[in-house]
């Protein structure tokens, strides 16, 4: 029987005997998805200092506990509805939101949430071996944090499917139990979420620029004039900036410790003698998940972002910023790449909406490898980190199948061949990662050599708290 207890929510589903009846059938099967594809090992033995959304309100979300990963209370949370709410944005602007699906917009409105709820638990079994990998048990908390939060994303959508969808939402929500991260035959739709995230240098990475991905999808769902679809995604917003602080200040932690082994080893010796991480390969990485969360926005000139926009239902992050929110007669000056050579062009906005919350992101991810840079400064290093050109390694949209180098100069399919390991990720770099972590870190207090301590704990508790219990 599903109650509030069991899954915390402020949308009154006891009130609801028929969602609750879908809910009910659909429960069991993610928790066999938790247990199957979730966090490996550690499933029925370990006790993790985790915090549970118990309602939308501050103190709903101080809520600390220890508990077994299977037994988390995955919740349902909508934001507190804005009284009034009009559409923001494209030809229905001006109009009261939505509360129900219009039948014309289903497909699209379906389309759209089953693409985010696909994403959730991709991310939980791409990250699902780290565990045995951990660098301390305050990372393996942060860790399981993040997969927790991630379920409930998906239990946002499957909420989503389940209230506004009837017979197709059902199955909807059943299949994304169904496919896969990385599975040759079933696999996630987008293609970031088939990639494999072996090591926490990638786990970092991932969290700060993919997770930012979530954050400026979210931003632009939340706009959205289906109201429970911009109520929802407003909650899972601020569950997203946590995932991008892991990721943020574990990047900032291995550039703190890389600094002080660079120190130790002399400047010019290989921080790799020293069991660290050296900045080439962090800069590897990162053009890695920066190039991949790039795509994740979709073709720079895309016919769906249009008609996203125009029917309301996909906005740009912070649409009220705006000066003009119909968008019909305006144009984004474009930069296109033909016959080898970068010409620009006008494209109607609308058509460019991809391309719009694109560079809302580079802007984000740009902020952030400042702070970064700032550690490096403060060491007296001269070297710096960068994202590449928005060109190099793309996969989606006008750049794929050519080739570019971080510096956005395109190459020959032949020198890219020679060249791609000095900027992606190589064989050797992944076992040499994985050779220093190979041992994972259980006790209290304790980091691997490659990354710095934080500089606080969790919820107040010191560093060297026992963030993850094992009992038998
Ligand atoms: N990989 O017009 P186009 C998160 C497909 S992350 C594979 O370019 P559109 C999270 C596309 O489906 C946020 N396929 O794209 C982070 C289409 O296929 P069809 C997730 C791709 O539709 C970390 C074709 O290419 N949320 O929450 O304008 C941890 C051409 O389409 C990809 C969302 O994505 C790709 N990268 O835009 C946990 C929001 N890109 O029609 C969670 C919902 C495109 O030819 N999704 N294709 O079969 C959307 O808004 C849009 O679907 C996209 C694509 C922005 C992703
Ligand atoms: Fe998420
Ligand atoms: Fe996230």
């Amino acid at each position: 029987m599903i109650s509030a207890e069991k899954i915390p929510n402020n949308v009154n589903l006891s009130s609801n005997k028929r969602l609750q009846r879908a809910l009910e059938h659909w429960q069991p099967k993610y928790i066999q998805w938790w247990r199957d594809m979730g966090p490996q090992g550690f499933q029925d033995y370990h006790h993790v200092y985790v915090r549970t959304a118990i309602s939308v309100d501050p103190e709903g979300w101080a809520h600390f506990e220890y508990v077994k990963l299977p037994e988390y209370r995955w919740g349902i949370f909508l934001a507190d509805p804005t009284p009034d709410r009009r559409i923001g944005f494209g030809d229905f602007f001006g109009q009261p939101v939505w509360q129900e699906v219009p039948g014309e917009f289903r497909n699209q409105l379906r389309r759209l949430i089953v693409t985010q709820g696909d994403t959730e638990p991709a991310s939980v079994e791409q990250q699902r071996l780290l565990g045995r990998r951990c660098p301390s048990l305050y990372d393996l908390r942060n860790l399981f944090q993040v997969n927790v939060e991630e379920g409930r994303h998906l239990w946002a959508m499957v909420y989503l499917l389940h209230s506004y969808f009837g017979r197709d939402g059902r199955d909807e929500a059943e299949e994304l139990l169904e496919r896969q991260s990385g599975n040759r035959d079933k696999p996630r739709i987008l293609e970031a979420f088939n990639e494999p995230i072996d090591n926490w240098l990638d786990f970092f990475m991932f969290t700060m620029f993919t997770d930012r991905d979530g954050k400026s999808q979210l931003m632009s769902l939340s706009e959205s004039s289906l109201d429970p679809l911009s109520r929802t995604t407003r909650f899972m917003l601020t569950e997203e900036a946590h995932h991008m602080f892991v990721g943020e200040t574990g990047i900032a932690r291995i550039l703190e410790r890389t600094c002080q082994l660079m120190k130790q080893a002399g400047y010019s010796e290989d921080v790799r003698t020293v069991g660290g991480i050296d900045i080439p390969t962090i800069q590897k990485h990162l053009n890695q998940w920066f190039s991949l969360s790039l795509d994740l926005h979709g073709s720079e000139v895309s016919s769906n972002a249009a008609s996203y926009f125009a029917n309301g239902l996909k906005g740009r992050a912070k649409e009220d910023t705006f000066d003009e929110h119909i968008v019909k007669n305006a144009y984004y000056n474009m930069e296109f790449f033909e016959d080898g050579k970068p010409v620009t062009k006008d494209v109607l906005m609308r058509n460019a909406m991809n391309e719009v919350l694109r560079d809302w992101y580079v802007g984000d991810c740009a902020a952030g490898v400042v702070r970064w840079n700032r550690i490096l400064e403060a060491h007296g290093m001269s070297d710096r980190l960068a994202l590449p050109d928005r060109k190099f390694h793309r996969g989606i949209g006008m750049y794929s199948g050519f080739h570019f180098d971080p510096n956005g100069v395109p190459l020959t399919a032949e020198q890219w061949e020679k060249r791609k390991y000095d900027w992606l990720p190589s064989e050797a770099d992944s076992e040499y990662l994985l050779s220093i972590m190979a041992e994972p870190v259980y006790e209290p207090g304790r980091f691997a050599n490659y990354i710095a301590p934080p500089r606080r704990g969790v919820n107040q508790q010191p560093v060297d708290f026992e963030y993850v219990r094992t009992e038998q």
